[in-house]
């Protein structure tokens, strides 16, 4: 008989006490290398804890509600193919560890369930139980940006309160949770109606004491044929930072153009004499960007309470779009790398992105965000800042332009920027003197080296 083997809960970065909210596999199953045992969701992130070598689960040692911390044991596995050969569906092939987006549907497994399975009560709607094992190909360790997400953007509520405030058209963002850690009951939707329709309380006040009205619900289908799709968990998690940004920074985007003809030359040698590497303008910018911060320290800054934080570090957020949504990696210590190496690693985390395979710490730490669309067109954009970052430079598609030089016009290859900023921290004259900066760098990049 093969040894067993503890599985336990990897360095989760600063996390401790997280709750186990789903279990994705049985005592019995035969599992792969990495392939994900349980979801861990605290209230900033959500992580799978993976199986660190291939076996059979010999026993569960957790199960939903549980809280871990890094090191606990969640399962015991008896190690090797032989214990494989001998389990039960040994012939069916390893479930890969990077597969499927996780809840795409309100089914076991979906952000539905995963969010109530997060609050445990003795309710009548108690959690779902866990997914089946073996149903399928299993979730890849995706991370969220765990510094984006603050407690409270989703609504905890079980799926069956969920489908009740469905039929009910009621948005679970309005409504305040009675329960454990503002979980929401069917009595909280029930009150919630109640109180609007008595026409006394608007919906509950939202973040930041926002009071809207509720969204409209609407039969599209009486309207035309329709199709019904849910949202991927990245863009429910991703949707609840952006709307809660857009909502309490009060955001301003100052547009401006670089004229990049002589970089534009200079990255075509570069990139010439470096086929290895994918060579875009973007490197340029994120040098361009670190310098700009170190000439206005206030845009590597954060909000905290009545302060301002000033970073004297310089890592760079890189918004990169993926099937499920847009997540945004952080590119470490910008000012201590050159191009080429800049190169290297945006290709690395654009990848890792687009494989869903970036963890928490990937997505942490970022002072200032870039969001590129020049790959793929437009003139300009209002991006929206990545909390708590106070600025964020949107770079639409470079074109030529015919340009007055105070004789003639010549043809110059000219970038748009989109500079949005918060504007409790950065005033309009100094948005302007930002993007002027960085146009300044951009058209003569032997500034960089100044
Ligand atoms: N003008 C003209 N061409 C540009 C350009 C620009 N500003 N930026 C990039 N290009 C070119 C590149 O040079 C490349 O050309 P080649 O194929 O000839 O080499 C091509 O466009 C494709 O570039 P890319 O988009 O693949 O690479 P990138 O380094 O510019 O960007 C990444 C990488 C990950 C940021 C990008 O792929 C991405 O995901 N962008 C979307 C980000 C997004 O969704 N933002 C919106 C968020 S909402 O605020």
């Amino acid at each position: 008989m093969a040894e067993v083997r503890e599985a336990r809960v990897p360095d989760i970065g600063n996390f401790s006490g997280i709750p186990v909210i789903e279990v994705l596999v049985a005592a019995g199953d035969r599992v792969g290398k990495d392939q994900g045992l349980v979801t861990l969701e605290s209230d900033k992130a959500t992580m799978e804890v993976p199986a660190p070598f291939a076996g059979v689960v010999r026993e569960l040692k957790v199960k939903v509600g549980d809280e871990v911390s890094e090191g606990h044991v969640v399962a015991l596995i008896e190690a090797g193919d032989e214990a494989a050969a001998e389990a039960p569906g040994a012939a069916a092939p390893a479930q890969p560890a990077a597969p499927t987006v996780q809840g795409d549907a309100p089914a076991p497994g979906s952000q539905e369930a995963v969010v109530s399975a997060a609050q445990p009560t003795a309710e009548a709607d108690a959690p779902p139980p866990p997914a089946p094992s073996g149903a399928g190909p299993r979730t890849p360790p995706v991370a969220f940006d765990a510094t984006a997400v603050q407690p409270g953007t989703v609504p905890y509520a079980s799926p069956v309160v969920r489908r009740f405030a469905r039929e009910l058209g009621v948005d679970l963002s309005q409504v305040t949770g009675s329960g454990r850690n503002g979980r929401i009951s069917r009595e909280d939707v029930q009150q919630f109606v109640k109180s609007v329709m008595a026409g006394g309380a608007r919906p509950a006040a939202g973040v930041g004491g926002l009071d809207l009205l509720p969204w409209p619900k609407v039969d599209f289908s009486k309207f035309g044929p329709v199709e019904t799709r849910p949202l991927s968990r990245i863009q429910k998690i991703s949707g609840a930072n952006l709307a809660r940004n857009w909502a309490m920074i009060p955001h301003v985007t100052q547009h401006d153009e670089a004229d990049i003809t002589e970089m534009e030359a200079f990255r075509k040698r570069l990139a010439e004499e470096n086929r290895e590497l994918k060579l875009t303008p973007l490197v340029f910018l994120i040098k361009a960007v670190v310098s700009a911060l170190k000439a206005f320290p206030h845009f590597n800054a954060s909000l905290d309470g009545g302060q301002l934080v000033l970073k004297r570090y310089f890592h760079v957020g890189i918004a990169v779009d993926t099937p499920d949504g847009l997540v945004v990696p952080v590119i470490r210590d910008c000012d201590q790398k050159g191009l080429l190496d800049l190169a290297t690693e945006l290709g690395e985390v654009s990848k890792k992105a687009r494989d869903k395979k970036l963890g928490p710490a990937d997505m942490q730490g970022g002072c200032f965000s870039i969001s590129s669309l020049g790959g793929i067109g437009g003139t300009a954009f209002t991006p929206i800042v990545n909390a708590p970052e106070v600025a964020i430079l949107g770079v639409s598609r470079s074109s030529m332009k015919p340009v007055w030089n105070g004789e003639k016009f010549k043809p110059r290859l000219v970038l748009p920027l989109s500079l949005s900023y918060d504007h409790r921290v950065i005033d309009g004259a100094d948005a302007a003197r930002f993007t002027a900066y960085l146009a300044r760098v951009l058209g003569d990049v032997r500034r960089l080296l100044l």
